[in-house]
C-alpha cells in the first residue's frame, strides 16, 4: 500500500514507520520537528539524544527502498496539499498533533498552538482527501481521554440512545479534562462531519497512555528506538515512573492515585495500526476503536513498578503529591475494548518482565537522566 505517516518522528510515529517499512509498503513520512523544537524550548530533553530523522531513514532504506521523508508542516496547506496530491496515498496515519495535556494547559500561547496545530492538520488532511483521493483511508490517533470519566460504561465510540420511545445512535458523549484532549474531541467531530458529508473512510483510535520502547521490528537495534521522554510535559505516566525508580526518586502519584485509565504497550499500538490498515473503514463510515488493553489506577500502576523492580533489587519509593491537574480522582471506570481483539489483537500485557525490560533500557542511560525536568510544573 502507499501509506503516508504524519508526525513520523514522534514516540508513536517513528515505531510505526519502522514497522511498516519492514512490511513492504511504499511509505512517505512527514514531520517538521515541532516536538524536538518544543522539547528544547521548554528546557526538556529525551533520555537519549535523537539522530536526525534523515539519518534514521537511511537505516530503513537499507531494508525498503520505497521510503521517503519530507520535512514539512502538515498545518501548511499549500505545502501539504501538494505533497498529498503527488503521492496519492491509499492510507494516511495521522499522528501530526501536539500530544501533551500539560503543554496545552501551560498558557494562552500553548493552548492556542495545540488547538490551531491539531485542528488545522486534521482539516488539511480532510480537505486533501475530499479533493484529491476520496477513497483514501484515514487512521487517526484519538485518545481515551476524549470520553473523560463518566459514571456509566464507556462504549466503543458510539452510544445507542432511547429517548421518548425513539432510538438514535450518537457518538459517545465526551468531556475531556485538558485542552489537548478537547482538541481531539474537536478532531473527531470534524472527521465525523466530513464522513457524513462526503463519504470519507475514517478510523479513529481512542488510545490510552502508552508505555515501552521496543516492538517486534526494532528489538535488535537501539538506533531504531523511538524518542523516550520522561519529563513533566511529554512523558507519560508509566515511562516516567520507571525513570523515577531508576533515578532513585519517589514515584509521583498525583492526588489520591485512584484515577483509572486504560493502558497499552507500544507493541500493541503497532499491532493495532496494522489491524486498522488491513480493515479499513468503509466509505461513509467512522470506525471508532478503544485502543487499550488493561485498566489500572495510578496506585496500582505504582505498586506494579515497585513489585517488579524489587525482583532486580531496586527499592522503589512511592509518594502522593498534590494533583497538578483538575481531574476526577474517585470515579467509576469501565471501558469496552473488544473490537481490536475481535480483529486479532493478542495483547502484550504489563508483566513484571515488561517493566524490568523498560528499566534495563533506562538503567543503561541512567547517567543521562535529568532529575530537574521530572516534577510537574504546570498546574490547572
Ligand atoms: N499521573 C500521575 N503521576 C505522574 C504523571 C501522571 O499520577 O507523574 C497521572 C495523571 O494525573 C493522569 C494519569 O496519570 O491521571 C495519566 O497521565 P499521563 O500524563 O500519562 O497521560 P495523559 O496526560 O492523559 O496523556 C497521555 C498522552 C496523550 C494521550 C493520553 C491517553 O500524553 O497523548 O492521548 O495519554 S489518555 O490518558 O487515555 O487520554
Amino acid at each position: 500500500m502507499k501509506v503516508m505517516i504524519l508526525g513520523a518522528d514522534g514516540y508513536l510515529g517513528w515505531p510505526t514507520s519502522v514497522d511498516l517499512s519492514m512490511r513492504n509498503h511504499e511509505l512517505l513520512l512527514v514531520d517538521n520537528y515541532t516536538k524536538r523544537e518544543l522539547i528544547k524550548k521548554y528546557n526538556k530533553s529525551p533520555l537519549v539524544e535523537q539522530e536526525t530523522i534523515e539519518n534514521k531513514i537511511n537505516l530503513l532504506k537499507a531494508k525498503n527502498k520505497y521510503i521517503s521523508f519530507k520535512n514539512i508542516d502538515c498545518a501548511d496547506f499549500k505545502k501539504f496539499s501538494k505533497l498529498f496530491k503527488d503521492f496519492k496515498p491509499d492510507a494516511v496515519i495521522h499522528y501530526a498533533e501536539l500530544p501533551s495535556a500539560p503543554y496545552s494547559m501551560f498558557g494562552h500561547q500553548e493552548g492556542w498552538k495545540t488547538l490551531q496545530n491539531n485542528l488545522q492538520s486534521t482539516f488539511n488532511l480532510i480537505w486533501c482527501i475530499k479533493t484529491f483521493k476520496r477513497d483514501c483511508h484515514v487512521i487517526k490517533l484519538g485518545t481515551m481521554g476524549e470520553y473523560g470519566t463518566p459514571n456509566i460504561d464507556i462504549e466503543e465510540g458510539w452510544l445507542n440512545v432511547t429517548h421518548k420511545n425513539r432510538k438514535q445512535k450518537f457518538i459517545y458523549p465526551r468531556q475531556a479534562s485538558s485542552l489537548y484532549h478537547t482538541s481531539k474531541i474537536m478532531d473527531t467531530d470534524l472527521l465525523w462531519f466530513y464522513v457524513r458529508m462526503y463519504n470519507l473512510r475514517v478510523t479513529d483510535l481512542m488510545q490510552g497512555p502508552v508505555y515501552g520502547i521496543k516492538h517486534k521490528n526494532n528489538i535488535k537495534d537501539e538506533k531504531l528506538f523511538p524518542i523516550f521522554t520522561y519529563d513533566d510535559i511529554f512523558g507519560t505516566v508509566l515511562n516516567r515512573f520507571v525513570v523515577q525508580a531508576i533515578a532513585n526518586m519517589p514515584l509521583t502519584v498525583y492526588g489520591s492515585g485512584n484515577q483509572i485509565r486504560g493502558y497499552i504497550n507500544l507493541i500493541d499500538t503497532i499491532k493495532c495500526i496494522n489491524i486498522a490498515l488491513k480493515n479499513p473503514a468503509k466509505s461513509g463510515n467512522l470506525e471508532i476503536y478503544n485502543q487499550f488493553t488493561e485498566q489500572f489506577s495510578i496506585n496500582e500502576l505504582a505498586l506494579k513498578v515497585k513489585q517488579a523492580l524489587k525482583k532486580i533489587d531496586i527499592n522503589v519509593k512511592i509518594k502522593k503529591i498534590k494533583n497538578p491537574r483538575i481531574e476526577s480522582e474517585k470515579h467509576y471506570y469501565k471501558a469496552q475494548n473488544k473490537k481490536m481483539k475481535k480483529l486479532g489483537l493478542k495483547p502484550s500485557l504489563l508483566t513484571d518482565d515488561v517493566i524490568i525490560d523498560i528499566a534495563m533500557f533506562i538503567q543503561k542511560h541512567k547517567n543521562k537522566i535529568n532529575k530537574k525536568i521530572i516534577l510537574p510544573q504546570t498546574n490547572w
